[in-house]
């Protein structure tokens, strides 16, 4: 980490200021461990702080300590308006441009008197930033709490609260430890976390094993009747209709990882998961190997993200969205099929 960036939010956090953390919309395991486990250490350390997130975290992240104390701006705007107001210090986590919190939560941040920080993984942080963090190499925000912890010199203020909350969040986003973004200093991280209380075993179960049975419906459908491979370019396409999530009792988190199963398929080098949501087409990208859906994402989609994990939306309905899927593909034949 920027050894600057370091000594400056030292002075910043040296006497005791108001702080609010937020992190981008439809808050993932990364989103919410890494809120967490900031939350934790700078209350110990005696700030004021807060935790806002867009919209509301999904059921299956609810374990994790202090959720509850989560601020939800789609349902308490006036609530994280006067949060913004009374804050010193504005935490971006997970995100890097005020836009992925949505619309209105953005322009308040945007207008807030506050010192801005930046501690994120995601490609082309925007320049609002008073003190930034951003290493698109890393696996994960999490890891990235840890590491600004840890330059900090404040690793001993983890209990097993923030251990499993950054725990959570690595294991996540690395896909649990096997994406190329995986390293031996994330090992490494994951060792002391445990050695401080993350309880790995629970954790997981915590994660993994808690489908609901009309999720694991949901998925059965999906991979039976809406999943289709297209071989000449080595891309699976994955579907869902508002009409078929309403059918299965659709849950926000229901469809997670769904699009991981369509790239386990031997051979298969992207895989795009496309859902009809509250009227819009999102789009969630996975590749193996070197493939950016970044790129492709940026490109064709309104999106973004990393080289093997991206998401978009296409402004169309979901019918044109999955005819200009097929419509771009043979722009990328090259590097989809060597
Ligand atoms: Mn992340």
């Amino acid at each position: 980490l920027d050894q600057q960036a370091i000594q400056a939010v030292k002075e910043l956090l040296s006497t005791p200021k108001n702080i609010l953390l937020t992190t981008h919309r439809s808050p993932d395991g990364d989103a919410i461990g890494s809120s967490v486990g900031m939350y934790r250490v700078l209350k110990k350390l005696g700030h004021t702080v807060n935790m806002v997130v867009p919209d509301p975290t999904p059921d299956y992240l609810k374990w994790m300590e202090n959720t509850d104390e989560l601020v939800v701006y789609s349902t308490s705007p006036e609530r994280v308006a006067q949060l913004l107001d009374e804050a010193e210090v504005l935490f971006s986590l997970d995100y890097n441009a005020y836009h992925r919190m949505g619309k209105g939560l953005d322009e308040l941040a945007a207008n807030a008197e506050v010192t801005r920080v930046l501690i994120d993984h995601h490609q082309q942080p925007d320049a609002i930033f008073d003190i930034a963090f951003s290493d698109t190499t890393a696996c994960s925000t999490a890891q990235m709490v840890y590491e600004f912890w840890d330059a900090v010199g404040e690793l001993d203020q983890f209990d097993a609260g923030i251990a499993n909350a950054l725990y959570c969040g690595i294991m996540t986003d690395t896909g649990s430890f096997r994406f190329p973004s995986t390293t031996s200093y994330t090992h490494r991280v994951i060792a002391d976390l445990i050695d401080r209380g993350a309880e790995n075993v629970q954790v997981h179960q915590a994660i993994y094993d808690n489908n609901s049975f009309t999720r694991l419906k949901l998925m059965g459908y999906t991979l039976s009747n809406k999943l289709e491979v297209i071989e000449e370019y080595n891309v699976a396409i994955l579907s869902l209709t508002q009409a078929e999530l309403n059918e299965f009792n659709y849950k926000k988190g229901d469809t997670e990882g769904f699009v991981n199963q369509a790239l386990s398929i031997g051979g298969v080098r992207v895989a795009i998961f496309i859902k009809e949501s509250d009227g819009i087409v999102k789009m969630s990208l996975r590749s193996k190997g070197d493939f950016s859906v970044n790129q492709m994402a940026r490109d064709h989609f309104n999106g973004g993200g990393h080289i093997n994990a991206a998401g978009g939306a296409s402004g169309l309905n979901m019918e044109d969205t999955i005819a200009k899927v097929r419509s771009v593909l043979p722009q990328y034949k090259a590097a989809l099929t060597s």
